[in-house]
């Protein structure tokens, strides 16, 4: 296969403009322009090259979001088609395009009941922003301007713009731009193997689900009801380190939210387009959210592109206010992103690959993690569903005891994984992996037995094995 250049020269040629140039999101610019970038140049099927010709298993799936794998021609195409032929137009002059409208009823269909409307937009942050104006919308146009607070959760990520940052719950995201913005409360998460390391004591998992469900409600009485607009929650907590909710969790939050009228916000943007093995987490956790966002597997990550869509309240009340909705994007539904990120639909559908992650490919990826790290001295606990799966490494397996510096032997661990040719996210000391949904069962057995060997040399550096 072709490849743009596999010089050293053509590497260092590209090193040196990307440091003279280019500063890199969540990147220390400086440390990072003395060490030098890795060039990605291709990918195909689960694997990256760089511009030193190595091949790297990506078991990221990018940053959670090429269900499809690289290389899939039938998107390149459908991208290519739209571009020939409507490379830009816009929904604001009373106009529309076949993509977008496709695309629209497309969702429409896989939505969870009642979501039949949504909006576009680009990335998942503003996929996010766009949700909150809405939510704020929505309580203005039933008269209940008081209602403005935003819920949300420790650990929760949902994205940079002021909104989305104010709404993300990982406080390193704050300082640097003088956030949250005032009117965002949080409430902590359901990180059940954390519960003992955070003082709540032995727990079973659902009776900590029911707990951290109950300071929701403690939270939004202390607050007032009558002030508190939307919580807002990835089903499961992705970037915040993979999260699995106790069972207990989201049928006592949906309670809740009805409750006290709380408006509730899923954001779907890693949970969303088959990862756990269902369409969306609202139907593998049997949550009835009144909005959802979307972004990454929406398009496979092929183009930006994200969307919300509304449930039937917050529809009925926004389509039907008789005014102008004062929102929008100059690419909001841009036809090339909408044209691929229908075919992505298209192709998940026919090839069946959601149903390949819930049933085939999932499984067998959570039973190999399992027998093979389950038993080893470093990890505390595997969890995960569907294409998601965390390793979490910690000091004493025992007393569910974590390393006391956060995040470094996670690093020094993805460094093994990144020099034997493995990509996998390390998040604090958890080892986090998601990858495409065509991953075959060798390419699952060569990543876990990659893994295997970064993390027991991990755990022989620091004296575990
Ligand atoms: N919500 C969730 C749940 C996300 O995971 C966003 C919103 C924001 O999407 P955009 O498209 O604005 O980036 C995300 C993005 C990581 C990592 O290191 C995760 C994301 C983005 C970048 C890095 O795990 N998630």
């Amino acid at each position: 296969m072709s490849h743009p250049s596999s010089t050293h020269n053509q590497t260092q040629h590209w090193r040196a403009l990307d440091a003279a140039h280019h500063i890199h999101p969540f990147s220390d610019t400086a440390a990072l322009n003395k060490e030098g970038v890795r060039v990605i140049t291709r990918a195909d099927g689960v694997y990256l090259w760089d511009s030193d010709g190595k091949r790297m298993l990506d078991g990221m799936s990018g940053l959670w979001c090429v269900q499809v794998g690289y290389g899939n021609k039938e998107l390149a195409e459908a991208g290519c088609g739209a571009l020939k032929t409507l490379p830009y137009y816009n929904h604001f002059f009373k106009t529309s395009n076949p993509y977008t409208i496709e695309l629209a009823a497309k969702l429409a269909g896989i939505l969870p009941e009642g979501h039949t409307r949504v909006l576009f937009a680009n990335s998942g942050s503003e996929a996010n922003d766009s949700a909150l104006k809405l939510i704020r919308y929505y309580w203005n146009l039933k008269g209940r301007r008081e209602k403005k607070i935003h819920l949300s959760r420790d650990y929760a990520y949902h994205g940079v713009t002021m909104a989305a940052a104010s709404l993300s719950g990982l406080t390193p995201m704050h300082p640097q731009w003088d956030l949250p913005l005032p009117g965002f409360e949080k409430v902590p998460g359901p990180y059940w193997y954390g519960a003992k390391a955070a003082g709540y004591g032995d727990i079973a998992p659902d009776a900590f689900g029911t707990l951290i469900a109950n300071k929701l409600e403690e939270k939004i009485l202390e607050l007032g009801p009558e002030r508190v607009a939307s919580f807002s929650a990835e089903p499961v907590q992705g970037a915040g380190g993979l999260i699995f909710p106790p069972d207990s969790y989201w049928p006592a939050v949906q309670k809740i939210c009805a409750k006290y009228d709380v408006l509730l916000h899923l954001d779907e943007v890693i949970t969303g387009f088959g990862r756990l093995g269902a369409w969306f987490g609202a139907l593998a956790y049997g949550i009835a959210p009144d909005v959802m966002t979307m972004a990454k597997g929406l398009s496979s990550g092929y183009q930006p592109i994200s969307a919300i869509s509304l449930g039937a309240r917050m529809g009925e009340a926004i389509a039907g206010a008789g005014e102008e909705l004062v929102h929008g994007y100059t690419y909001s539904g841009h036809p090339v992103a909408s044209a691929v990120a229908l075919k992505n639909l298209e192709v998940m559908e026919r090839d069946g690959l959601v149903a390949r992650v819930r049933d085939h490919i999932g499984p067998y990826l959570q039973r190999r993690m399992r027998e093979t790290f389950e038993g080893h001295p470093l990890v505390g606990e595997v969890r995960g569903r569907g294409l998601l799966c965390a390793i979490e490494l910690v000091a004493d397996k025992k007393e569910r005891r974590f390393f006391a510096d956060p995040g470094k032997v996670g690093t020094h661990c993805r460094n093994y994984c990144f020099a034997s040719g493995l990509i996998m996210r390390a998040i604090r000391d958890t080892m986090v992996c998601a990858p495409p949904f065509t991953i075959s069962e060798a390419e699952v057995d060569e990543m876990v037995a990659l893994a295997k060997a970064a993390i027991d040399s991990t755990a022989r550096d620091y004296g575990k094995m």
